[in-house]
């Protein structure tokens, strides 16, 4: 877990002061690299509480192809709350309601969270039915019957629906590669955009966790995750928390268990468990929106 430490000091020491479109400025540097072995054990960042049930809730709605925010409101996830709420402001049916009673309706009525809870063809869209395409049934296929593919790659960088999008995807791109005699599955990600103290440590264990997670369906054993990220940034209102979380030392790696299945796309939440998770307590920081 020192990896991801290491990146937000050298932001810390690196960095250029930017602005962007938020009006919270960051601090930022282009192009950086991490890799985490998941033989290591899991890299669910320690050095503050991860709210790990909210990484399984988002990644399980990806791979369902869901792209509306009620299955997560339902299960108390709120992390995609300001960017649906954003939306529907913009709609001619905003009355003024509030943040709150807007999700309060989400929750309760599946009429208006059909029409209003949408984030637009985000991840689990291009994940599943990209144009038609299901980019992760097909890559997972190709795991199995081509591992060494050199085009094991999905990606959720669609031109066309950019503009429909609640947010551009960040997490972009991904490609697997199966490795030491075909044994072991290792995934990278370019992420163009991260958020190094809100974003990234659910974005890390969100594609371990999916790491684990194809790499179990094919047989195969979880090897690398290589996080590979373009604007690397530290918001100026989390520089306080990052520099909290550099005096605290890393605990032991947490492990994931998940119960035997057959297809990733029949995987419950009360299948993933997380064991042995030790962590330094909570850090809150506000979200650029
Ligand atoms: N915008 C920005 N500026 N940064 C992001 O990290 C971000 N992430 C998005 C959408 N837009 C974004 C989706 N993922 C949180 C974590 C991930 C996430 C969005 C928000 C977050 O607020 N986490 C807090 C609270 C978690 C909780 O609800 O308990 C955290 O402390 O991790
Ligand atoms: P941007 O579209 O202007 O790059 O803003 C997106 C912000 O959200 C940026 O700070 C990166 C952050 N982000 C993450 O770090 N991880 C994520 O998974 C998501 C969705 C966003």
């Amino acid at each position: 877990m020192k990896q991801y430490l290491n990146l937000m000091e050298k932001i810390l020491t690196e960095g250029e002061l930017r602005n962007n479109r938020t009006g919270i400025d960051t601090i930022s540097v282009f192009g950086l690299q991490a890799k985490y072995d998941l033989q290591q054990g899991f890299p669910l960042v320690t050095t503050k509480k991860v709210f790990f049930k909210g990484v399984v809730h988002e990644l399980l709605w990806f791979l369902a192809g869901d792209t509306n925010i009620q299955y997560l409101v339902k299960n108390n996830v709120r992390i995609w709350n300001e960017w649906a709420f954003e939306r529907y402001k913009k709609t001619d049916f905003y009355h003024g309601e509030s943040q709150l009673e807007y999700i309060e309706k989400i929750k309760n009525d599946d009429q208006f969270a059909a029409q209003f809870g949408d984030l637009g063809p985000i991840y689990g869209h291009q994940w599943r039915n990209s144009n038609g395409v299901d980019q992760l049934k097909e890559v997972i296929a190709g795991i199995k019957n081509n591992p060494n593919s050199r085009r094991l790659i999905v990606d959720c960088w669609n031109p066309q629906e950019i503009s429909e999008m609640a947010l551009p995807p960040c997490h972009t791109f991904f490609q697997f590669y199966v490795s030491n005699n075909g044994q072991t599955l290792n995934l990278q990600l370019y992420q163009r955009s991260a958020d190094m103290f809100l974003g990234v440590p659910f974005n890390i264990a969100s594609y371990s966790l999916l790491l684990q997670l194809v790499a179990q369906e094919c047989g195969l054993e979880a090897g690398t995750f290589v996080h590979t990220i373009g604007d690397g940034h530290i918001y100026v209102n989390h520089l306080d928390q990052v520099k909290l979380q550099l005096t605290r030392p890393p605990y032991p790696l947490s492990k994931i268990t998940i119960k035997p299945f057959a297809s990733i796309f029949d995987v419950k939440f009360e299948d993933i468990e997380l064991v042995d998770y030790q962590s330094h307590p909570l850090i809150k920081g506000m979200v650029a929106v």
